[in-house]
């Protein structure tokens, strides 16, 4: 099998997971139910919850303990998905090529929908507690895996980069400066990244000096994820438009390509992206550490 099908499968495999922890679709609140379920198997890479599953693998974590956090990541990414496609926010129509959930549902349930899948999603990690009591010593790692979810979702993390992005919109352009963008980069896209990465690593046993490194490996992925988002964002719209060149790079919003250009924005990627390999590579080779994932390794060089 090639890495593409071998992709695939894990997809498949993370789907089955996440349909097990979603909520039946019954009572009176069926409708919100519905809104919540629709969201999360509208189809995606399931980034969250493969990078955690095979971080939790890498440091030799086996059964099924990390399953829980795995459905709650991508919850919680659903959510912040319904809520920025929201006219208050982005205003967008489609995702993933369908409806998004406001144009469905209708705003005030895509809101309950997002506000539902965030709560859940802690309710979900919650059953690993459950799980934990049959393996002396692995209460604590949940505990440890619940607050770094609970810290990397909330003000210190996505949200907190969130405010940031919805602040920079309204400033003039001089004023975005590449400190403000590396700040809304790191916390609105890294954050579930770095935390997905830590997640899998303490619920398999990973020291604190392990996750530190692991939560600057998620740095580097999750900032050449963010470029990469942008670079394709600009040349999938020059394709659009049937442009030749790409002198046109400035966006609506400023974006790293747009204040950095686009050869160099490839260019760090790249390196970014290496950065984060060889990171892995040096955990999984010191005495006593991890093993190595080559497949995660793949994952990352192929962002
Ligand atoms: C509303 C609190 C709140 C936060 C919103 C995630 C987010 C923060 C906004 C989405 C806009 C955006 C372009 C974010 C950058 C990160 C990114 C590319 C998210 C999309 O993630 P993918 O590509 O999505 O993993 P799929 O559809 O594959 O799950």
């Amino acid at each position: 099998m090639n890495f593409e099908e071998v992709r695939q499968e894990k997809v498949e495999e993370i789907e089955k997971i996440l349909k097990k922890y979603l909520p039946a679709e019954e009572g009176y609140q069926k409708t919100v139910l519905e809104a919540m379920n629709y969201s999360v198997l509208a189809g995606g890479k399931r980034l969250r919850p493969m990078l955690m599953q095979e971080t939790f693998r890498m440091f030799g974590g086996e059964g099924h303990l990390v399953e829980p956090f795995m459905a709650a990541m991508e919850m919680i990414h659903t959510y912040s998905l319904v809520h920025d496609d929201l006219p208050c926010m982005d205003n967008d129509e489609y995702r993933r090529g369908r409806k998004t959930t406001h144009a469905v549902y209708g705003e005030g349930m895509a809101v309950l929908a997002g506000d539902a899948l965030l709560n859940y999603a802690f309710e979900t990690a919650c059953r690993s507690f459950a799980m934990a009591e049959e393996e002396p010593g692995v209460l604590p790692r949940c505990a440890k895996a619940m607050t770094i979810l609970a810290q990397k979702a909330g003000i210190y993390g996505m949200i907190g980069g969130q405010t940031a992005d919805t602040e920079a919109e309204e400033l003039p352009e001089e004023k975005v400066t590449q400190e403000l963008l590396l700040f809304i980069h790191e916390n609105k896209t890294a954050a579930l990244i770095q935390s997905s990465m830590m997640i899998g690593a303490v619920l398999a046993g990973a020291s604190d000096e392990q996750l530190h490194r692991l939560e600057k490996i998620g740095t580097c992925i999750g900032l050449a994820f963010q470029i990469q988002d942008d670079i394709l964002d600009i040349t999938s719209s020059l394709e659009v438009l049937g442009k030749q060149t790409g002198s046109d790079l400035k966006n609506h919003k400023v974006t790293y390509v747009s204040l950095n250009g686009m050869e160099h924005s490839v260019k760090e990627v790249r390196r970014l992206s290496e950065e984060a390999i060889s990171g892995l590579s040096s955990i999984a080779c010191e005495k006593g550490g991890a093993g190595r994932n080559e497949f995660l390794e793949v994952l990352v060089d192929d962002l």
